[in-house]
């Protein structure tokens, strides 16, 4: 039974069943009792194993394909009527010709399989800023992570109208050499082809909230950004949020929901996890800068994650939980990743279905882009304006990504315009998150590379002039680097929740409660005003992580300039201005 009579709704279900041929139509209601069947089914055919119900009550592990464990950037497209409004920076195909090829790959796909209709909300359902689509899909695992990572169901076919965000997913036959994730950001769709793995079939996540939302952000006045959000709480009491866009698979989550070192805590420091991923960002009624997260859940990286890491994750996967790709432990059918503890099981599965014995096997037993689907709800330290539709006031926004050299530990923009410029030449070390090759150096600007919907160069405009409207009640720019690399190749930095250490630093910066030097890249910590009280970190140390080596920002001067001829007459007179100043402040 259909659970809306939206005629825009019925008729585009409809066109697409047609193509797709499936035996029968499911809608999702989001019970529990029709959740429950779901997982039963699931488990029935082997799509997932039911885990063990004492120790990970209504927890489930599943496994892709082995060529299917990530997103595939070089098979993502952007299909506007004209070339130039994707850029240089996606795919692009004419949206004719990708509708007609699709077409192909899609007729019939769902012969012998059941179509599950999956009305959605990216935000809190009926709130002014929530955003609404439906996914189709063949997928089980699909329509099971979706209620996971959105509000699914009746309340939101409740309220959808005739503008949401389309979305049909087929897996097909799971074909690599056919896989293609496609936005069409003009007719608000999304087309997923034979591919089962979270980010390239959770239409809700990527597809829709970063790469459609950005391209409805910048024709309505607001932002989507890959960034996670989080409240600062200090011993006096008052909670100060900032949001944070690193790339895929360094660091959002763990920084999202991070615990204070002792010290801290014991001065009464607190954190609030508001969003680990995705960050829709408006101007408030105050002139603010306000950041709500559209999600419902975490796809959260699994390897590394840890009691000492991140325990917060850890507790948020000890139930309604789905592990994709990790190892299972069969002596009492449980989940492992590497980074978990010291002792892999020795009776096991890897990722991949083989038996697996963790003493002796010189091979990973989870892919490093292994994952957890986890209800944010689960997070001790989900923050109590988590569903608070407007979401929270904003006062730093935070780039950064995978340096082993280059970036200092942290540092501020000297203006939004500057802050935008050290957004756009953000660069990091690939990760396992996308496939192709891992630790390569490549420019990912605001951490939106693989997710922005439109040209890049009018992506940088549409910030700048965010800042305009804003004026000086703009949050204020930074950028940081956790993943600094000694001579032997090791962290510097001990990281996770030893980062509190900086953005202590950076919201007193916001509240004019903290000093600065300036260096040719912008305004750094006096190296005494970062508390390293039991960080294990020396002051020369720290001078060392802060360091500026003028000769290696040279060379990187020389990789902007590059960069930027990508992007032609396009790209905003600001920018090169800014670029043109960092190089005289170099050589001076
Ligand atoms: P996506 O979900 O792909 O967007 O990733 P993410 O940005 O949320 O990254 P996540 O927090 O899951 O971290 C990815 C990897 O980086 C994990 O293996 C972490 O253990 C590691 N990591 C996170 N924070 C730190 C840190 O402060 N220092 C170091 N050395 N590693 C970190
Ligand atoms: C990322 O790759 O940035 C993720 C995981 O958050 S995915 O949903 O696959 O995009
Ligand atoms: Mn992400």
């Amino acid at each position: 039974m259909a659970l809306t009579t939206n005629k825009a709704v019925l008729n585009w279900i409809d066109e697409m069943a047609a193509m797709t041929q499936p035996d029968q139509i499911v809608w999702i209601d989001g019970s529990d009792t029709q959740i429950e069947q779901l997982r039963a089914q699931a488990c029935a055919t082997g799509e997932m194993e039911k885990l063990n119900q004492q120790l990970l009550p209504d927890c489930y592990l599943h496994r892709t394909a082995v060529n299917d464990v990530a997103r595939v950037e070089d098979r993502t497209f952007i299909c506007c009527k004209k070339q130039e409004d994707a850029g240089p920076t996606n795919n692009w195909m004419d949206p004719e010709e990708m509708y007609a090829k699709l077409k192909k790959l899609y007729t019939g796909a769902m012969k012998g399989r059941t179509m599950y209709v999956i009305p959605y909300s990216m935000g809190v359902v009926g709130s002014p800023f929530a955003k609404y689509g439906i996914e189709l899909t063949d997928s089980i695992y699909v329509v099971l992570n979706m209620a996971i990572m959105t509000r699914v169901g009746q309340a939101v076919a409740d309220v959808i109208g005739d503008d949401f965000v389309k979305g049909l997913h087929a897996k097909a036959d799971i074909d690599p050499e056919n896989r293609y994730i496609v936005h069409f950001p003009e007719d608000n769709t999304i087309m997923s082809v034979n591919s089962g793995y979270g980010g390239n079939v959770l239409l809700g996540k990527k597809c829709f909230a970063l790469r459609i939302a950005s391209y409805l952000g910048k024709h309505q006045g607001w932002m989507a950004e890959h960034m996670l959000i989080l409240g600062v709480e200090n011993p006096q009491g008052e909670v100060r949020y900032l949001a944070a866009a690193f790339p895929s698979a360094c660091g959002k989550t763990n920084l999202a929901m991070l615990i204070p070192p002792e010290h801290y805590r014991k001065k009464g420091w607190k954190v609030w996890c508001v969003g680990d991923d995705i960050a829709w960002l408006r101007v408030g009624p105050d002139g603010r800068l306000w950041a709500m997260n559209p999600e419902y859940g975490f796809f959260g990286v699994a390897p590394g994650t840890n009691e000492k890491s991140n325990p917060n994750a850890l507790h948020s996967t000890r139930k309604g939980t789905i592990f994709t790709n990790v190892v299972h432990n069969l002596d009492d059918n449980t989940v492992w990743w590497e980074g978990l503890d010291k002792n892999p099981p020795e009776h096991a599965v890897d990722w991949k279905g083989n038996p697996w014995n963790g003493k002796v096997s010189t091979e990973k037993g989870a892919h490093p882009n292994s994952r957890f689907t986890a209800p944010a709800k689960n997070c001790p330290c989900i923050s109590a304006e988590f569903e608070n539709p407007a979401g929270v006031p904003i006062s730093a926004l935070v780039f950064g990504g995978r340096r082993a050299k280059t970036a200092p530990l942290v540092y501020q923009s000297r203006s939004w315009e500057h802050g935008v410029f050290v957004g756009s030449i953000m660069a990091s070390e690939t990760t396992a998150a996308a496939t192709g090759a891992v630790g390569v150096v490549r420019r990912d600007p605001m951490a939106m590379l693989p997710f922005c919907g439109y040209h890049m160069a009018d992506y940088w405009q549409h910030w700048l002039d965010m800042g305009k409207t804003l004026g000086d009640k703009a949050p204020k720019i930074f950028n940081v680097n956790w993943f600094r690399t000694d001579d032997e190749g090791h962290f510097i930095w001990p990281g996770f929740g030893d980062n509190l250490r900086v953005l202590e630093w950076i919201l007193k910066r916001c509240f004019q409660e903290a000093d600065a030097v300036e260096t040719a890249i912008g305004y750094e910590p006096k190296a005494e005003d970062i508390d390293l009280e039991d960080s294990g970190v020396d002051l020369d140390t720290l001078k060392d992580l802060l360091g500026v080596d003028t000769a290696l920002w040279q060379e990187e001067v020389k990789g902007i300039h590059e960069f930027y001829q990508k992007f032609g007459d396009k790209l905003p007179g600001e920018l090169t201005r800014e670029l043109d100043a960092l190089e005289a402040r170099l050589s001076k």
